[in-house]
């Protein structure tokens, strides 16, 4: 299924039906009194969040959605049927934002989850509403009231426990397929993953989504390379993987430039729990790999405690140890929130 992850769409509520304007006839009965019917309501557009889909492509073709009209007051006082409720499907975790994506007017991250982003519009009241003492016999009626309409961005946040995040060609689809049954491209160029992949991981007790992102590169926030709009799908995730490949030297420049563009981006993307891996263990020199292990130590100085990890994911080393230690940094995470 092709990955899409905002749309544009424009959205109508149905119109309300028009009042009657009806007068009763009956056999011997010289002036029959109003009995002009209400028009129903317009139907609704309401947004609800469905599991099993994680696309917006839906939306990229079919951008106009107009839901049903009430239908016409009639005469014997019938009220017009209401206009049925259109309700549009999007994937859980998609964002529902004003044109100009200032405004946040709904997060559907739970399954099952509604808003109701257009109201339809009231029918209009037939003319037995307009009797009273002085105008026995009133000839007006409303038209129903117009529906809402509005324009709205959707934007899809995929909802992960785990984003893998790094340079391009560090290996990060590779993990995702050493720890989850996803088969994601791999290749050895950059940039082989065009769109986020999601996997399941299997753990000892429970299981992790992860997502699989992109890679980065410097600049990635002016949009250099794929530009950095996918970090949104990592805004959820409750731990960052940040993926190195080993086999390159200078792991704490390129791991600054990665953070670097993660704080730019925001959404409190740096501030998450991470863990470090670096991979290809199995393509490094022991004495090259730690000696560059040694220097990345100490970068860090004393300000930080983040777990490094050494694997190698497509020899498969190192990747028990490192489900288990994901295992507890979520139980730490859990624990402190
Ligand atoms: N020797 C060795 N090569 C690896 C290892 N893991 C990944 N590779 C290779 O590194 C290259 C890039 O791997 P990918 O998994 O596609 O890298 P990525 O980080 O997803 O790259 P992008 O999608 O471009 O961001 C491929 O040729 C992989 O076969 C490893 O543990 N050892
Ligand atoms: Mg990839």
């Amino acid at each position: 299924m092709k990955f899409l992850d905002k749309a544009k769409i424009h959205i109508k509520a149905g119109d309300g039906g028009n009042g009657s304007a009806s007068f009763r006839r009956e056999k011997y009965i010289e002036f029959g009194g109003p009995n002009g019917g209400d028009g129903g309501r317009g139907g609704d557009v309401i947004f609800k969040a469905v599991p099993n889909v994680n696309t917006l492509i839906d939306y990229r073709f079919k951008t106009n959605f107009v839901a049903q009209r009430g239908e016409n007051g009639m005469g014997k006082m019938r009220t017009g049927a209401s206009g049925e409720t259109l309700v549009l499907p999007v994937p859980t975790g998609t964002v529902i934002l004003s044109e100009n994506e200032e405004i946040e007017y709904a997060d559907l991250n739970k399954d099952g989850m509604e808003y109701l982003a257009a109201r339809g519009g009231n029918g209009g009241w037939g003319n037995l509403h307009f009797k009273s003492p002085t105008n026995r016999a009133p000839r007006q009626a409303n038209d129903g009231l117009p529906g809402e309409e509005r324009t709205v961005v959707l934007r899809l946040k995929l909802i992960a426990d785990i984003g893998l995040v790094g340079f391009p060609n560090a290996g990060k689809s590779t993990l995702l397929a050493a720890v989850t049954s996803a088969r994601p491209k791999i290749a050895n160029y950059p940039f082989t993953t065009l769109n986020p992949q999601l996997g399941v991981m299997y753990a000892h007790n429970r299981e992790f989504v992860l997502v699989d992102l992109p890679g980065l590169i410097e600049g990635a926030h002016t949009g250099v390379g794929l530009g950095d709009r996918f970090l949104g799908h990592a805004e959820r995730t409750k731990m960052i993987l940040h993926v190195i490949d080993g086999t390159e030297p200078e792991w704490f420049t390129r791991y600054s430039a990665i953070r670097h563009e993660m704080d730019s981006y925001g959404g409190n993307l740096i501030g998450k729990p991470e863990i470090i891996v670096i991979n290809k263990m199995d393509a490094i020199e022991p004495d090259v790999l730690a000696q560059r292990l040694n220097d990345f130590r100490k970068s860090f100085g004393r300000k930080k405690k983040t777990e490094i990890l050494v694997i190698s994911a497509a020899g498969m080393l190192g990747i028990t140890e490192l489900i288990s230690s994901i295992e507890k940094k979520f139980l730490e995470i859990e624990k402190t929130n």
